[in-house]
C-alpha cells in the first residue's frame, strides 16, 4: 500500500454527457446513459470519471452557464438519477469528480436577477458591476475569450457588468465574502451525495485586480493580459480557504483548470504544503499550433516544441506537486487529428500518442472516443460551427477583421471545439449507437437526431468494433495494455522524470524509481528512425531491457495489418509486447517502453 493519494494512482475518464450515451432517445447524452456505460468505463480501467457540467442552465455555453448548481438540467436527468450514476460508479470501483463552474454563473441565475434588479439588496453584490468609463464607455479594454466585449451594459441596473466568456455569463465576484460562502455551500451540497472531486472552471480567473485597469497596448501574449488582470495571491488565498471549508481531512481531489496561468503560481497552488488545488490543467501543450493571432490564426505544431513543454511541465510540478495529463477534452480538436495521422496511421499514431503523454508523470485525463481513436469532422460550412466560441470567432473574423468567409472557416475549422462533441461511437448501428433509434425500425430515422451530427465514420471506428477486432487493429484494446501498464510497473506509476533530448519527431524520457526503471521513446512521425543519441545511451548502460510495450505490434490503420502479421491479420505475438531489439530502428508512429530492475 503506497502513501500517495488516490489520484495519483489511477486515470479519469472526462465524459462531455451532452454526447457520451442518450438513453431516453431525445438526442441528447444523458445521467441514465452515463449510468448505462460505467462497466464499459470500468473494463476501460478508469478509477474515476470527470463529468462536464450537468447543472440547470439555458446551455448558452452548453452547460458552462449555470442557473442552479443543486439540480440537475432535466436534459440530463434528475438528481436521484445522479445518485444511481454516483452509487454504480462507487460499485464499480470509479470514483466522481463533478464540473464546478465559479468563475461566473448564468446571467439567468436568480443572484443574477436579483443583483441587475436590486442593487441595494442581498446579491447586489454577487457580480461585477461598474459605472461607465468617464467617456461614457466600457470600464477598460479588457477583451472576451468568445471575441467580442467583455463589458456588458444592463439598462435595468445601469452599470456594466464583466462577463470574460460570453455575456450570458457574469463573472461572479469572489471578493464578496457572501460569494465564497455560496460555493463551499454548493460544494457541501454534492460532497454530501458523495461526490469525490471537483474540475474547478477557470479557477485562476476568479480574482482580478484591485481597480480591473486597462491592459497596457504592449501586453501582446495572452499569458502577458491574464497576468495583468488577475491577483493571483488572492487566488490562492480563496482556494486555501475553500478547501479548509469543504475537505479539512483532504479527501476531495481539486483539479483546477487554469488558462495562461504562470508557471510560479501553478507550482504554487498545487504544492501539497499549500493546501489549494491537487492538479492544475495547463495549456502550453494545447496550444502549440495557435499562430501568432492565436488559436483562430492556426499554424503547424512541432514534436520538439512538445516534447519542450512537457519537459518544462514535468520540471514546474516536481517534488510535491503533481501533474495532470490531458491531450483532449472538449475545448479542444481530436488528438489523432491534431498531432497524430488520422489517414495513414490513425490507429497506430493515436496509439503512439497515447503512450507518449500518458506514461509520463502525473494522472491521465483521458477524453470521451479518444480511446478509440475518433477524429475531427469534415468542416465545410460555418453552419457545422454550433459551439459558442467557434461560432463567434467565425464571426469576429469576417465580420470585423474582414477575413473572406472560405479563409475564416479555414482558420475556425481544425481548432474549433466542435470537433470534440460529435456524440460518442458505441456500435455501427443507427447514430453509432448514441441515441435509441426512435422509430425502432432499424434505420436510424426516428424523429428525434443527435443534437449534433455523429461523425460519417462511426460505423467503422466504435467500441463494439474494436472489442471484437484482432488486438493490432484496436486502439481501444490498446488503451486497456496501456492503463494495465501503469497500474503494474513502479517506475510508470510513480518514478521521477527525466526528458531525453528530442531528435526531431523522437521524443523520449525516463521514468526512474527506487529499483526499477522505464524508459518511453516515441517516434511521432510516418518515416521509420533510429532510437535518438540520448536513448541509445541510456539504453546501452544496460543489457537487461525488456519491452514492455510496443505500438510497432499495431497496424497503421483499420485495415492493415502490420508487417510479420500472419493470414489472419493479427500481428505476431500481437499480445505479447514486441519481440523487437530495444535499439532496433523506431517504425513509423512506433513508440517503445522498455523496463528494467536496477541491480
Ligand atoms: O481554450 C480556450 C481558451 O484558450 C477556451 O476554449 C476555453 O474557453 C477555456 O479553456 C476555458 O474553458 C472552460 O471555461 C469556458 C467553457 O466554455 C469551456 O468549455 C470550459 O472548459 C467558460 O466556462
Ligand atoms: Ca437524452
Amino acid at each position: 500500500m503506497n502513501d500517495r493519494p488516490w489520484w495519483t494512482d489511477t486515470a479519469i475518464y472526462h465524459i462531455y454527457p451532452r454526447s457520451f450515451q442518450d438513453s431516453n432517445g431525445d438526442g441528447i447524452g444523458d445521467l441514465p446513459g452515463i449510468t448505462r456505460r460505467i462497466p464499459y468505463l470500468s473494463s476501460l480501467g478508469v478509477g474515476a470519471i470527470w463529468m462536464g457540467p450537468v447543472f440547470r442552465s439555458p446551455q448558452v455555453d452548453n452547460g458552462y452557464d449555470i442557473s442552479d448548481y443543486r439540480d440537475i438540467d432535466p436534459i440530463f436527468g434528475t438528481l436521484e438519477d445522479m445518485d444511481v450514476l454516483i452509487e454504480t460508479a462507487h460499485r464499480n470501483g470509479i470514483r466522481v469528480l463533478l464540473d464546478l463552474v465559479f468563475n461566473h454563473s448564468s446571467n439567468r441565475h436568480r443572484w443574477f436577477v436579483e443583483s441587475e434588479h436590486n442593487p441595494d439588496g442581498p446579491y447586489g453584490d454577487y457580480y461585477i458591476w461598474r459605472d461607465p468609463a468617464p467617456d461614457g464607455g466600457v470600464p477598460n479594454n479588457w477583451t472576451s475569450f468568445f471575441s467580442g466585449p467583455t463589458w456588458t451594459w444592463s439598462p435595468i441596473r445601469g452599470q456594466y457588468y464583466l462577463h470574460l466568456f460570453a455575456p450570458e455569463q457574469p463573472d461572479l465576484n469572489w471578493e464578496n465574502p457572501q460569494v465564497r460562502n455560496e460555493v463551499a455551500d454548493v460544494a457541501r451540497f454534492w460532497r454530501a451525495r458523495g461526490v469525490d472531486g471537483f474540475r474547478m472552471d477557470v479557477i485562476n480567473f476568479i480574482s482580478k485586480v484591485d481597480g480591473l485597469p486597462s491592459i497596457d497596448a504592449d501586453a501582446g501574449d495572452p499569458a502577458g493580459s491574464m497576468g495583468r488582470i488577475i491577483d493571483s495571491d488572492r487566488v490562492l488565498t480563496y482556494l486555501q480557504e475553500f478547501r479548509s471549508r469543504i475537505d479539512p481531512d483532504g479527501e476531495v481531489v481539486l483539479v483546477g483548470e487554469t488558462p495562461h496561468i504562470a508557471p510560479d503560481d501553478a507550482r504554487r497552488y498545487t504544492a501539497r504544503e499549500s493546501r489549494a488545488l491537487d492538479m492544475v490543467l495547463l495549456f502550453e501543450h494545447v496550444m502549440l499550433d495557435h499562430g501568432p493571432g492565436g488559436r483562430w490564426d492556426p499554424v503547424r505544431w512541432r514534436p520538439d516544441a512538445l516534447a519542450s513543454v512537457v519537459a518544462a511541465h514535468q520540471r514546474l510540478l516536481a517534488g510535491t506537486s503533481w501533474p495532470s495529463l490531458y491531450m483532449g477534452n472538449h475545448d479542444q480538436p481530436r488528438i489523432v487529428s491534431r498531432y497524430g495521422d488520422p489517414v495513414a496511421y490513425r490507429v497506430r499514431s493515436a496509439a503512439a500518442l497515447a503512450t507518449y503523454f500518458y506514461l509520463q508523470r502525473g494522472t491521465p485525463i483521458i477524453y470521451q472516443g479518444d480511446e478509440i481513436g475518433m477524429a475531427n469532422l469534415e468542416i465545410d460550412s460555418p453552419e457545422q460551427l454550433v459551439d459558442v466560441e467557434s461560432s463567434n470567432a467565425y464571426r469576429d473574423l469576417v465580420d470585423r477583421q474582414g477575413v473572406a468567409p472560405d479563409e475564416a472557416l479555414r482558420r475556425v475549422r481544425d481548432n474549433a471545439r466542435d470537433n470534440a462533441r460529435t456524440p460518442m461511437h458505441w456500435d455501427g448501428g443507427p447514430h453509432g449507437g448514441f441515441m435509441p433509434d426512435a422509430s425502432g425500425d432499424g434505420d436510424g430515422d426516428g424523429d428525434a437526431h443527435p443534437w449534433y451530427p455523429v461523425h460519417p465514420d462511426a460505423a467503422r471506428w466504435n467500441v463494439a468494433a474494436q472489442e471484437s477486432a484482432p488486438a493490432d487493429r484496436s486502439v481501444l484494446a490498446f488503451y486497456r495494455r496501456l492503463l494495465r501498464a501503469r497500474r503494474t510497473s513502479e517506475p510508470l506509476r510513480s518514478g521521477e522524470f527525466a526528458p531525453l533530448a528530442a531528435d526531431g519527431p523522437v521524443l523520449g524520457y525516463l521514468r526512474g524509481a527506487h529499483d526499477s526503471e522505464a524508459l518511453v521513446i516515441a517516434n511521432l512521425s510516418g518515416t521509420g528512425a533510429p532510437v535518438p543519441p540520448d536513448g541509445r545511451t541510456q539504453i546501452s548502460r544496460a543489457t537487461d531491457w525488456q519491452v514492455l510495450l510496443t505500438t510497432a505490434d499495431l497496424a497503421a490503420n483499420l485495415e492493415e495489418s502490420p508487417d510479420g502479421a500472419d493470414e489472419s491479420g493479427v500481428a505476431a505475438n500481437a499480445d505479447e509486447p514486441g519481440q523487437r531489439s530495444p535499439l532496433a530502428d523506431l517504425a513509423p508512429w512506433e513508440a517503445r517502453v522498455l523496463v528494467r530492475r536496477l541491480a
